[in-house]
Order: structure tokens, then sequence, then C-alpha cells
């Protein structure tokens, strides 16, 4: 019996499940890069690269483990398109008769994993995703009967179960979050520790004039320094925990003008691609507060990042697949915004955020929520629209964590499935976690005006046109409030200005 096992790009990890299914001695591996995969979304260049090197430093890494690989080399002119392509030809080729693979990142290519048995004529297993914590079932089982689905109810079992800064059953420094802590503007001390860099070897280097001449891509090539192997990406870890770790929680809310990283740890993508486990990286972490070398909002603040929202975001994306990607609980009919794509607008938050995204292929967590996610909320872009822009330009981006922090978490268009409230915040919000606002044409003070700060006049009138749903929610009081001591006369000046800027978007 022929066995063969399809390795996905983004599960480059050596406790696959695969490898422990199959016997290098007398069965297959299988990979590829795949035309049809660098095209559903106009990936940005630099997340092409990144896969598809790591993905050649995998296979020779696989390779010298002693198992042999089938790779498909990117070729355009190739009949082999897309994964089906793959499969159709290497179990003709190779005489083959069982796939295996693990459970793949998109929905989209589950369907496509299913469909193989009829259409192809294998046997195909799918195993579980080692790159996870926590078990699908698990958490189908955790979600079941709760009337709302919360990340920090999810996060405290994982706690638990994982042992990490537990003591006795119980959170240490006695509290789950920490993060009343966490929320300082930073001024320039102590110095921004920025990720370790990587320059290009060989088969990065070639990865890289493949892609800048034959594949169509979003943003700018140069520069690449992520890390592509598991040695690499360990490396990152270990310079992640002695330089920003220690400052990770003081800092995580901060959007400097100037510092395209800060103390964030640009782990995701190697997290992602399975280099790094989520496990290895919290342990790291936590070893870190018990020597003493960061403190415990930093440590809690991070491990949080990981064994809660993470793992909950992934949970929730399987959960409510396929209709998930459909929702548009507020109605929303804007298209995106062309300078999302050109970072040609005057905003100047929203300029640095996306020329960071064009340049580097990554923006913080907070310039994605609170910057280009909170200005596409609050101007009420499609969703769908919104989602493919994140999918494609970000190094980290997978459907499985992009669409649920998009389609949930930013643009609220779940109804509150996966947070109890939409992060709405107007021009003061940025103004007073960042510089972005004393380097802007427009005036953060104002509401109304051609000056005026386009985030301010958008939010009141989001409150204001989605009354009817956020007025009781008890953590929107306060915002409704205010809104309440505004006369007609002031209202209807910035249902105006809002109306202006949704017609004129293009320009501001
Ligand atoms: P750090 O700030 O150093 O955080 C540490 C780690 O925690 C990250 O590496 C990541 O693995 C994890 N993490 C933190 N927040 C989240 C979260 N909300 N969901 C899942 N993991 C989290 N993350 C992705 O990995 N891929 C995406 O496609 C993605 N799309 C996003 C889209 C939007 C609209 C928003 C608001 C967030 C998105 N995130 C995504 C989550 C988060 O912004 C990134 O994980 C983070 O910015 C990556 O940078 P970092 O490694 O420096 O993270
Ligand atoms: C994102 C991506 C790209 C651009 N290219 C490939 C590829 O050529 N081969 C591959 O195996 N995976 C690629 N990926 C990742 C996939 O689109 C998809 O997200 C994962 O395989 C899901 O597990």
């Amino acid at each position: 019996m022929a066995r063969l096992g399809l390795i996905f790009g983004d599960q480059l990890n050596l406790d696959h499940a695969l490898l422990d299914a199959l016997d290098p001695a007398c069965d297959r591996l299988l990979m590829g890069e795949l035309v049809a995969e660098t095209e559903y979304v106009r990936h940005h260049g630099k997340k092409i690269a990144l896969i598809f090197s790591a993905m050649r430093h995998f296979r020779d890494e696989l390779e010298q483990a002693g198992w042999s690989v089938t790779y498909h080399v990117f070729d355009p002119d190739s009949d082999i398109r897309s994964f089906t392509d793959l499969v159709r030809w290497a179990s003709a080729a190779e005489g083959v008769d069982t796939l295996l693979v693990a459970w793949p990142g998109e929905w989209r290519l589950l369907e496509e994993v299913r469909a193989w048995e009829q259409e192809l004529g294998v046997a195909v297993s799918v195993l579980p995703d080692t790159r996870f914590l926590g078990a699908l079932e698990d958490f189908e089982r955790w979600a079941r009967g709760r009337k709302q689905l919360r990340m920090e109810y999810f996060y405290r079992p994982m706690r638990r179960r994982t042992g990490l800064l537990m003591e006795d059953d119980q959170p240490v420094g006695g509290s789950w979050n920490f993060d009343a802590d966490n929320r300082k503007r930073w001024r320039g001390d102590p110095p921004a520790a920025r990720p370790m860099r990587f320059t290009p070897d060989a088969t990065t280097d070639e990865v890289l004039a493949l892609v800048d001449k034959r594949i169509p891509h979003f943003g700018v090539l140069e520069g690449f320094d992520y890390p592509v192997t598991r040695a690499q990406a360990r490396r990152a870890l270990a310079h992640f925990v002695s330089a920003a770790l220690p400052y990770f929680g003081d800092f995580q809310d901060a959007l400097p003008d100037d510092e395209d990283y800060l103390f964030h740890s640009r782990l995701s993508s190697s997290l992602n691609l399975g280099l790094l486990s989520p496990m290895e990286v919290c342990r790291a972490a936590e070893q870190a507060w018990r020597d003493g070398q960061a403190p415990l909002n930093a440590v809690e603040g991070f491990i949080r990042q990981i064994i809660g929202w993470r793992e909950y975001i992934r949970g929730i994306y399987w959960l409510k697949m396929p209709d998930y990607a459909d929702l548009n609980a507020l109605g929303n009919d804007q298209p995106l915004p062309d300078w999302y794509w050109t970072g040609k607008t005057q905003m100047r938050c929203l300029a640095r955020a996306i020329d960071a995204t064009r340049q580097n292929a990554y923006a913080h967590h907070i310039q994605r929520l609170m910057v280009t996610g909170n200005f596409a909320l609050l101007l009420g872009v499609v969703p769908r629209e919104i989602c493919e822009w994140y999918l494609a330009v970000y190094a980290d981006a997978y459907d499985w964590v992009e669409l649920p922090n998009t389609l949930g978490m930013v643009m609220h268009a779940d109804g509150g499935l996966l947070a109890s409230k939409p992060y709405a915040a107007s021009g003061k919000y940025i103004q007073r976690m960042g510089d972005h606002c004393a380097h802007c044409r427009y005036r953060v003070a104002n509401t109304v005006g051609e000056d005026a700060c386009p985030f301010n006049a958008l939010y009141w009138d989001f409150l204001d046109r989605h009354r009817e749903r956020f007025e009781r929610n008890p953590r929107m009081t306060m915002m409704y409030r205010n809104v309440d001591r505004m006369d007609a006369e002031r209202l209807s000046a910035i249902r105006e200005r809002a109306r202006e800027i949704r017609e004129q978007v293009e320009r501001f």
C-alpha cells in the first residue's frame, strides 16, 4: 500500500502528525508552491517569499532526516496549479492509494481535501493539526451551551490546563489579568527593542527574485528579514524575551509615530508557519518572569495573547465556518478606500500604519485594531472587502486567524459573537496612545469643519446610526451618555460631515 503525506505550506513543524503516522522507509511526502495559493488574494510579496523560503528549508530538513519529499517548485506554466492538481499528479505518478494530510488552516482547503476521495479515487485521512494547544473538539465542548463566548472565560481553563503562571491551581500574583497596567503611552524611553533581523541566504534570495519577476503581489520586497527556519525563529524568540518582553506589557497599546514594532515580538509569522510551538514560546516567557527578567504584567499579557486569543480565535473560526465569512450584522455597504492599498491618505495614523504594512508585511496589533480596523468599522466598509485586505497584506495572515479578528473583533459583523462591544474609538483615543496627531494635517480637537479629524465625526455618527443595536449595551452606556449631551444642531452637523467623508473618502 503506497502512502503519501501532503504537507501544507504553513505546517512546517517537525512534530507534524504526518511524520508520526508515516514511515520514511516506505512512504513519501509531498509539498508544492502553487499558483492558486498565490492568487486567491493579492498577497504581500514578503509573505509569499517567506512561505516559499520556509517551505524549501523545511524540505531540506526533512530530506536530511531521511524523508523522501516530492517538491513542486513554483511554475506558472505548469498544469499543476492547485493542491487538487498536485495530488492528482502525484498519486498517479507514484501509484498512491492513501493520502494523509493534517487539518488545513482554511475552510476553503478543507472542502478541497474532502472532495479528493470522490474526485481522485484515493483514500484521504485528515489528522489533527499539532500547531495548537487545544483540539477543535475541546473548543466545541467548551462553547456548547454557553450563552456568550468570551475569551477571558476560555483563557482561565487554558492557564489551568497548561500550568502556565499557576501556583496551586491559582494564578500567580493573585489575578488572571494585568491589563490595567498595560496601557502606557511610550515617550521614547526605554528605546524600542525591534525584532531580530535575518539577512536572506541563497534560498531566500532565489525566492525573492522569483516573486519579483513572476508573481503579482502587493507591497515592497526589499529589506526582507524574516526568520525562515526553526533555528532562526528560536533565535528571534530568545532575542524578544531578553530585549522586548520586559516592556511588552507597559507599551502594548502604544501607537508611536516612528516605530514599527516597539516591543512587539513579530513572532506571529513563525508561530503560524509551525516554526515555533505556542507552548515553547509561552514557556520561554514564563521562565523570564521566574528568573526575574520580565515583570508579571508583561509576561501574563504576552502569554494571554497566545494561549488565550490565538487559540480562542481559531476555535471560533472552525466552530462557525462556513457561514461566518458572509456575516454583515451592521449592514455595511461602503467599498474599501483605494488608499488602503497605496497608503495615500492625509490621515497620519492611517498613512503610517499602511506604509509600515507595505514595507514590512507587518503592523502591530493596535495599528490593526484601532487604526486601520477602527476606520473601516466607523466608515462602514463591507466586511468581505476589509477581510480580503487583511488576508493579503500581512506575513502572518491565514484565514483561520485573520477572519475572526477582522470580521468579529474589528467589524463586529458577527453581531457580538466574538467580542462584547465594537472597538469603536474617536481620534482622541489615537491621540492619547501616541503622537501621530502631532504630525497630522487634521486637527484631532475638531469634529466638524474641513480640518477636523475624520475619525471624530465618523465615531459619533457610528454611535448614532447604530443606536438601536448598542445603546443598551452596558459597556457602551458612557458613550451614549455623551451622544445624548449633544444638541440637535451639533448632531446634524456631525451627520453631514460623516456623510461628506463617506462620499468623498478617497480625498481624505
Ligand atoms: P505580539 O503583539 O508580540 O503578540 C504575541 C503573539 O500573540 C502574536 O505573535 C500572536 O501569535 C498572538 N496574538 C496576539 N493577538 C492575537 C489575536 N488577536 N489573534 C491571534 N493571535 C494573537 N494575527 C495573526 O497571526 N494573523 C492574522 O492574520 C491576524 N490578523 C489580524 C487582523 C486584525 C484586524 C486584528 C485586529 C488582529 C489580527 N491578528 C492577526 C492578531 C494580532 O494583531 C497579530 O497576531 C499580531 O499583531 C502579530 O504581531 P506580533 O507577533 O508582534 O504580536
Ligand atoms: C499563503 C500560501 C501561499 C501564498 N502559497 C502557498 C503554496 O504555494 N503552497 C502551500 O502549501 N501553501 C501556500 N500558502 C498557504 C495556503 O494558502 C494555506 O493557507 C495553507 O496551506 C493552509 O493550511
